[in-house]
């Protein structure tokens, strides 16, 4: 089993939104080459790069047709594998992202399937049914109904997300045997680890007819082969030695403790993303509330200090490019940007886990600020949009939903400087808007203060790196009597640190809980008491 990424701090790349290497747009392979000295200075071993193969890119790019080739728009094989010795030759790995739940209905896979073909019918999961009955009254992710008709086959079949991506059937041994050629084929190119995307959806219920109506994620997330698929997936191939991560949708933290103990040869480490839903009303993504941080906190605790003590490693991160920025959503982006993104960063990266950090979440990139809708790309967002305003919610009060909540706040243009487009493309227009704030929030002008956010995550990766107790330590969740300062310490050896972090826009009184060496903080000034905390301070402490 690879030990290293215990100490390794993992970088995500969303391709269409890094760099734009050739003027259209679109970022691209060769973006990414002309970025990795970038990525190198930020001390990251491993990259985490988003579907660039072919596809229609309904879901921009989570939608594959082709899972051998690359979407011309982001470059061609041979940049690819430029790509991948580069970034070796600077000492990172690239990890690729596995959508292996659904293809695109464009996959050769799907239109065998609807020709009749009985062979590639069973890759995906196809149900009799009358043209206005489906088999189950399920909601997809994206929306609306789960089961779509095919009136050529008089047949239903199942998609979790959009009508577009067609879930395969991994009940078929031989889905399953083309999906690990595929990783077979990445990693001959020299691929260093994978993410599977949304992987513990892929075992469904054993009987998909007469179940109850809901959300269809609900019904086939942990299914009852889970284990036993994945941990073919990667003994067959190989890759039990190598960065894999799962992104596990509404799963358990016992089903995360399995999914993540190395001798059970699943994956190196689960994404679950219960933290990210604290701030949903009644578990609505598309109902607003102020962050519930006692939920949060106790939330930390317990996976963390769960995880620990059954030897299982949890992916710890804030943003993907799934969610809003984490600055808009838990910090501030006003007089206190920059201490509290530190403090956010801080928090996560001292913990037990791999952390990842987004592209832009090393500048405190922020949400997107959209007023219109035609400024959103997202087929999530422009459905929900919809579906609110059909249920009578205000097209104003539709818009300031998905300003706090739609994916795209997530996927605006890397901002590398403060000239045109910054500095992401030679077009006249990027895919998507980029934010005004790119005047101050920038690679260049970051590089050039030492007090930047970006040099603050640097010493957060650096941290990690050097630091045993950071990479390997025990933690334990320590009461600091406020709720809106956590607090844990970890330990290794008879020695500790201790990360204490006030989420608050005030000053906030916690109990005293160490005293020390202070190895970092977000603050120019000292906090000799450790017991008055500054708006947004994060301090960890050497005992
Ligand atoms: O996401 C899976 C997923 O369920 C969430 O990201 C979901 O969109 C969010 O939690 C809703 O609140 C993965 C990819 O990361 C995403 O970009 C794809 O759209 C999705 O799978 C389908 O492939
Ligand atoms: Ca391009």
């Amino acid at each position: 089993m690879n030990q290293n990424f215990t100490s390794s701090t993992v970088y995500q790349v969303y391709i269409k939104s890094f760099c734009d290497s050739n003027g259209d747009g679109i970022g691209d392979i060769n973006g990414i080459r002309s970025k990795l000295k970038y990525i190198q200075s930020l001390g990251v071993k491993y990259i985490w790069v988003t579907p660039f193969f072919c596809s229609p890119m309904v879901d921009n790019g989570y939608d594959v047709s082709d899972y051998r080739n690359i979407n011309p728009d982001f470059g061609t094989m041979s940049d690819c594998e430029a790509m991948i010795s580069e970034a070796a030759s600077l000492g990172m790995g690239f990890m690729f992202d596995m959508v292996f739940n659904h293809t695109s209905t464009q996959h050769e896979w799907f239109k065998k399937a609807l020709t009749g073909d009985p062979e590639y019918m069973n890759y995906y999961i196809f149900r009799d049914g009358d043209e206005n009955t489906p088999p189950a009254d399920w909601t997809c992710s994206f929306g609306g109904p789960a089961w779509e008709y095919v009136p050529g086959l008089k047949k239903w079949y199942l998609h979790l997300f959009d009508p577009t991506q067609a879930d395969l059937n991994w009940e078929n041994p031989k889905v399953r045997n083309e999906l690990k050629d595929v990783i077979r084929f990445w990693k001959a190119k020299g691929v260093k680890g994978f993410r599977f995307d949304v992987l513990n959806l892929v075992s469904k219920p054993e009987n998909l007819d007469n179940l109850p109506a809901g959300s269809a994620t609900r019904f086939c997330k942990d299914g009852h082969r889970i284990h036993d698929f994945i941990r073919e997936l990667v003994i067959d191939t190989g890759i039990d030695n190598m960065i894999t991560v799962g992104e596990m949708a509404s799963t358990t933290l016992e089903h995360c403790i399995k999914y993540s103990q190395p001798d059970r040869h699943e994956m190196s480490m689960c994404f679950n993303f219960h933290h990210l839903k604290v701030d949903y009303k009644d578990g609505n993504k598309w109902a607003l509330m102020p962050a519930d941080l006692k939920v949060l906190r106790n939330l930390f605790k317990e996976w963390q200090e769960e995880m620990c003590a059954q030897g299982g490693w949890g992916a710890v991160f804030w943003c993907n490019h799934d969610q809003p920025r984490i600055v808009s959503r838990l910090g501030n982006e006003g007089k206190y940007w920059k201490h509290s993104a530190k403090m956010l960063g801080t928090f996560i990266h001292m913990l037990r886990g791999t952390p990842y950090i987004y592209q832009g979440e090393e500048l405190g990139m922020t949400n997107a600020h959209f007023t219109r809708l035609e400024q959103y790309n997202d087929v999530e967002a422009i459905n929900y949009y919809k579906i609110l305003t059909s249920q009578g919610t205000s097209s104003e009060e539709a818009l300031n939903i998905l300003a706090n909540r739609a994916r795209d706040n997530g996927r605006t243009p890397m901002q590398w400087t403060s000239g045109r487009n910054a500095g992401f493309t030679e077009a006249p227009e990027p895919w998507i808007g980029i934010p005004e704030n790119y005047s101050y929030i920038n690679v260049e002008s970051e590089e050039a203060d030492p007090d930047s956010i970006l040099n603050y995550y640097r010493k957060l990766v650096k941290l990690r790196s050097e630091n045993k107790i950071v990479s390997d330590g025990r933690v334990k969740f320590l009461e600091s009597g406020n709720e809106r300062v956590f607090a844990y310490e970890r330990s290794l050896d008879g020695k500790s640190i201790v990360v204490i972090c006030n989420f608050s826009p005030i000053e906030e009184r916690i109990n005293k809980l160490a005293a020390g060496k202070v190895l970092l903080t977000n603050y120019d000034s000292g906090n000799e008491s450790l017991e008055n905390l500054r708006p947004y301070e994060a301090i960890v402490i050497q005992k």
